[in-house]
């Protein structure tokens, strides 16, 4: 499989991982996490981190429209991060996978957690993760973009959008009343919100209206590998400016190409 082109940045475990592979020569190549810091690339790069695997982050700059490079499109063809390259996949040769949902159950099947074989324990894994990816994902993306992002107030939609995300909130909170974790224990369900819910303010949303979802959120945040995850710096990112007509260029208004 191709590298996409782009600064590589090598995690600390990763480090380790050459040291050992230079000594090892047949050890696995790292998993390729193709990423950029948003609730989105966090989801994998939490699982990662929790699953102890070797992995290299390649940056996606989305503001620089890096996202629609052939290389990247010919692993994840809808134009969005997160994917991975798994170069030890099934039947020991590679997989592309894109979808962060998909990601997540892929390595949770190869791993053996935070992903229960056994049926109920899956079932209740896979609703939070799908009401993840169809409800809370989608609404909070949309209500930060009509809060901040907007050319001009659309007093409706920040409305409509908020409204919901404070809707879902009161569901994760009421879940959480009575259990540790989203489907009871920790999995790749809670991975998956714990980033929207890092951003609740920017949704308009006040964690401290919702005591159980902010205890949930910090007993989460306050794991090794989740900082760990949280930690990893993309330099470009933290200079995006959102104002700039030519990153509002390749982030808004896409159309089929
Ligand atoms: N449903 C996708 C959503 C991924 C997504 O929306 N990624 C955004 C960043 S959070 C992206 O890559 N945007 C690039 C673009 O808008 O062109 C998933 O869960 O993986």
């Amino acid at each position: 499989m191709e590298s996409f082109r782009g600064a590589v940045f090598v995690c600390s475990e990763m480090k380790h991982a050459r040291q050992t592979s230079r000594r090892n020569r047949t050890a696995a190549k790292p998993i390729e996490l193709y990423y950029w810091p948003t609730p989105n690339g966090w989801k994998i790069s939490i699982m990662l981190e929790e699953c102890g695997l070797p992995y290299i982050v390649r940056p996606v700059d989305i503001s620089k429209g890096e996202q629609f490079a052939p290389q990247f499109l010919a692993i994840s063809p809808n134009n969005r991060m997160p994917a991975i390259v798994d170069h030890a996949g099934p039947g020991g040769r590679p997989i592309s996978v894109f979808e962060s949902g998909a990601i997540l159950q892929y390595l949770g099947r190869k791993t053996g957690k935070f992903y229960p074989r056994e049926e109920r324990g899956r079932v209740a894994v896979e609703e939070w993760l799908y009401w993840q990816i169809g409800g809370l994902g989608p609404m909070a993306g949309q209500a930060v973009h009509f809060r901040r992002y907007a050319p001009q107030d659309i007093f409706y939609a920040i409305a409509r959008y908020t409204d919901e995300v404070n809707r879902l909130y009161g569901v994760m909170n009421r879940r959480l009343a009575t259990r540790d974790f989203l489907a009871g224990r920790y999995s790749i369900a809670d991975m998956a919100c714990v980033g929207w819910v890092r951003l609740a303010e920017r949704q308009g949303q006040n964690l401290a209206e919702f005591p159980h979802l902010k205890r949930w959120f910090e007993t989460i945040r306050a794991r090794p590998a989740v900082k760990r995850a949280f930690a990893i710096r993309i330099d470009a990112a933290s200079e995006v400016d959102m104002r700039d007509a030519k990153v509002r260029a390749v982030l808004f208004g896409q159309r089929a190409r």
